[in-house]
Formats: C-alpha cells, structure tokens, sequence
C-alpha cells in the first residue's frame, strides 16, 4: 500500500471511528497535582491558575477568555532534552526546536498495574520489559513507550497521586538497566501516569532519575501524568505527544492522544 493510501485509509477510518482517539491527558487546572521538590530546592512550579478576562459581560460582551498560571512541567507533559544537564548540549533539545516527526509514533504499552496496586514503589526493570516482549512482542526503533500504572486513579486527590511520607514520595518508575534497555532499542521516549518521568524514590539511585538523566543524554523524551492507558493495547496504537512551541522550553503541558484501532 502505498503512504497516499495510508493516510488516506486512516483518515476515513477516523472519520468512521474505526480508529478511535483516546485521551491520553489529565485535566489541567488548580487540582492538578504539581511535583514539590524537596527543601533544599527552594523553587518550585506555583499551583496552575486560571484568570476570566471576561464571559460575555461589561469586560467582553461577546467572548470569553481567560489567562493561566502555568508551568512547563504541570498536569500531562512533555519533558524535552534541555530539562537534564545531561541533553543541555543538544541543539533541537527544545521545545521550539525538536524535530516533530519524532511525536507521533507507535506506543507500547507496558501494564505494571497489578504490580503497583501491591507495591507503590514497584520498579520496571529491563527483564520486566524483555519478559513483556516475550509476551507481546520487540520494541521497536522510533517508539514510545510507556508504563500502566492506573496512577491517573489518583489524580483528583494531591495527596494520594504523590504518595509522600517522612521518607518522601512513593510511586513506581523504571530502573536505570530499564531505561538503558529502551535506549539500547532506539525508542523516540519514555512515559508514565505519575508526576514524573522517574520513581518516587529515584534520587537514591544510580545515577539518581535515571529516566531524566539517561533518556534526555540521549536526545529522547519524557511524558508524565499520562492517562486512560488502560483504554490502549499492548500494542498497535499510536501516540500522539506534541508540547507547544515554546521558546528555549525545557517541556510543555500535552493532550496526548492515541490513535486506537476498534474492536
Ligand atoms: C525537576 C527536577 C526533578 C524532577 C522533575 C523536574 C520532574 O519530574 C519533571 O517534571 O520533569 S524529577
Ligand atoms: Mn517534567
């Protein structure tokens, strides 16, 4: 089949809803959750707010539209490159510069959710994703992949979808072997439903947030608080994960959304 006959095809196929688009975004606003770093960081991401300009009244009688409080890291985002220190050297590591044909490709779809259910701290390690390769078949070069966790389950209680206690948060993310693994297949990034691209308990490990510190050395990227993945296959959907263009930005909010083949 020819590219023409493929787009073609797909675009009658999403007109029809014989691939259906689901949304793979949280709600953005002043309830979503935000990641608090610890103390010794004495800045941090404010809360998300959302100001009325007007809504048909003496301050626009016509039109509603409002202005935002927002981070480059808050709700379901894209984190690009130029957030670690070990992609602060790539050119197109930004928002504004990355290449887009990298946004939209197949997604994986690594279900951890019986195992986080039991263990808030569960870890994905790189024979958990070649067990689940075994099973669902190889990652290939130019995907996403991302991990199920059921963690957007959480998302309308702060407390619970960060999970913290005196010795910090608990939320469950891949090992640095994992991500070396991914890496090794030539994945385009890597994706959770957490706060972060990493564990909860990642600043203990080695080298500490191995997903921002490996992925982003290698020029891929990261998507955090992502939902509905138990809405995806395994396999064969596509992921669309596009940040806005904004300059020199370290990352973006998302609608991240999947092309999902019905029935
Ligand atoms: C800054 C510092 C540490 C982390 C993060 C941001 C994120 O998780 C993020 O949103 O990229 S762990
Ligand atoms: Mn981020």
């Amino acid at each position: 089949m020819s590219a023409s006959d493929v787009v073609t095809n797909l675009g009658a196929m999403l007109a029809s809803g014989g691939v259906e688009v689901v949304d793979c975004s949280g709600v953005l606003g002043p309830e979503t959750p935000i990641l608090q770093l610890p103390p010794d960081f004495a800045k941090n991401t404010p809360k998300v707010e959302i100001h009325k300009i007007s809504e048909y009244d003496n301050d626009g009688p016509f039109f509603a539209w409002n202005w935002m409080v927002l981070g480059e890291h808050s709700g379901t985002h894209f984190d690009a490159p130029h957030h670690w220190i070990t992609g602060k050297d790539y050119e197109d590591g930004y928002t504004d510069k990355l290449d887009v044909q990298r946004l939209v490709a197949p997604v994986n779809v690594i279900d951890c959710s019986e195992q986080t259910q039991e263990d808030p701290d569960f870890l994905l390690t790189a024979k958990g994703v070649k067990e689940w390769e075994d099973a669902h078949g190889e990652i290939g070069k130019g995907e996403w992949v991302v991990m199920r966790t059921d963690w957007d389950q959480r998302v309308d209680d702060e407390d619970k979808f960060l999970n913290a206690d005196e010795t910090g948060p608990h939320s469950p993310g891949p090992t640095p072997d994992c991500i070396e693994y991914l890496l090794s297949k030539g994945i385009v990034g890597w994706g959770t439903q957490c706060i972060g691209t990493d564990a909860g308990q990642a600043g203990g490990m080695e080298p500490p947030y191995p997903a921002h510190n490996l992925l982003h050395r290698d020029n891929c990227f990261g998507l955090a608080s992502l939902a509905n993945l138990d809405k995806l296959p395994a396999k064969g959907a596509i992921l669309i994960a596009a940040p806005l263009k904004i300059k020199h930005g370290t990352g973006s909010p998302i609608r991240a959304l999947a092309l999902v083949p019905k029935g």
